[in-house]
């Protein structure tokens, strides 16, 4: 298959760490897999970027981490109009338009796509490979991530799955990083005992109390874990009770992976970290992005009806997305309860091992790379 030669992903940070979270994932899976193309990654937001990636300095103009060449969109294209010739593969992600004098040098020699948001929603299939005509006559594909054969697949690294399996079957794994973290050494031995540890990763919306009056009133002993900044508003925990919070700085992608095969139970948010979890195989729950509309509701039932859960499972995940806290709290208490819970294991390590048969999104890309280019 002719693999491009080299590839500008053009990525704008509209909110939040979605944006550049999938387009540092994207870079970087497609460097592992393309050992001689050029990949650059245009961003407009380096301070957002550095909070989730190592080695990004804030203010270079020009850097290069591991193979990718970042540029900082806004600065570097008047001092420098070279950057400006196009690369075989234009990837803007979210319809960011890349700047009207490098659309102005591409030609149909270039394959065109839009990276759209990820959705499970039945639509996606019928829009997916789509060819939209530019003002300029070229044509832009349409490029949706989803969760069927008939869309462009899910990121995921080659070897994620080996890496997580080692991860949760090394006893060391989750007390180092814990304890790198500042999780004090009397929790780490509690876990170590069979205390539960739950990762949250919410909007400001999601009923965080509830979730935590839920988490104390069982027998078993509990440490949440949270970035600093995520539920601004959570009330202080009484000091040595059975249940705490411990916050962390932002950690980059590999290590947030980490924090998430660690988990005994993860909630978390948007697109990226919602893949993320799916492929920690443990017990989750989703908060999508609030949409005008409650067009994120819809996005939620869509994902749900094509996910391995019960009905109670659906609950809880709706519940936590616009119930009443206690339509909350009384769906996800029996599912704590061992048996339920043993249950929620099992359907999230089916789901995991069902979507990882299908072919990821690098390799769809690819292979839609493969297909224009004999047409042409
Ligand atoms: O940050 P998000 O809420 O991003 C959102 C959504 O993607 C939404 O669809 C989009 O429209 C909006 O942004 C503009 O959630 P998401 O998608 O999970 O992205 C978070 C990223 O941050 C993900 O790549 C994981 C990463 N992350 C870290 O690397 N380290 C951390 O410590 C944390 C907390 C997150």
């Amino acid at each position: 298959m002719p693999a491009p030669a080299s590839i500008d992903i053009f990525c704008r940070v509209v909110d939040n760490y979605g944006d550049i979270g999938v387009c540092w994932r994207l870079a970087r899976q497609l460097a592992a897999r393309l050992a001689t193309s050029t990949i650059r990654l245009w961003v407009d937001d380096l301070a957002s970027f550095a909070r989730i990636a190592r080695g990004i300095s804030t203010d270079a103009p020009l850097q290069t981490v591991g193979r990718i060449r970042v540029v900082k969109w806004d600065d570097v294209t008047s001092r420098d109009p070279g950057l400006l010739q196009p690369a075989a593969m234009v990837i803007e992600a979210f319809a960011c338009s890349p700047p009207e004098a490098y659309v102005a040098r591409m030609s149909d020699r270039q394959l065109w796509l839009n990276l759209e948001y990820l959705s499970a929603e039945d639509w996606v299939e019928s829009c997916h490979g789509l060819p939209s005509i530019q003002p300029n006559g070229l044509r832009k594909f349409f490029f949706f991530p989803g969760f069927t054969p008939r869309t462009g697949g899910l990121l995921r690294e080659g070897d994620l799955l080996a890496r997580r399996d080692r991860w949760q079957a090394d006893p060391h794994a989750r007390p180092d990083l814990l304890s790198r973290l500042g999780v004090e050494a009397a929790w780490l031995d509690r876990l170590q005992a069979g205390a539960r540890l739950v990762y949250v990763f919410c909007y400001p919306q999601a009923p965080l109390e509830a979730l935590l009056r839920t988490l104390a009133s069982t027998r078993q002993e509990t440490l949440v874990l949270m970035a600093q900044g995520v539920g601004p508003n959570t009330p202080p925990l009484p000091a040595g009770g059975r249940l705490a919070l411990h916050r962390h700085e932002f950690v980059d992608q590999d290590t947030f992976d980490q924090l998430l095969w660690s988990a005994d139970l993860n909630l978390v948010r948007g697109e990226d970290s919602l893949l993320r979890a799916i492929w920690a195989a443990r017990p989750m729950i989703w908060q999508p992005y609030r949409q005008e509309d409650a067009l994120h509701l819809q996005k939620l039932d869509a994902w749900l009806a094509r996910s391995p859960y019960s009905p109670e499972i659906r609950r809880v995940m709706q519940a936590w997305n616009g119930g009443s806290d206690a339509e909350f709290e009384s769906a996800l208490a029996p599912l704590l309860a061992p048996a339920a819970f043993a249950q929620w294991q099992h359907s999230a390590r089916a789901g995991c091992d069902t979507l990882a048969r299908e072919d990821d999104l690098v390799t769809r890309l690819l292979a839609f790379h493969a297909k224009q280019h004999q047409t042409r």
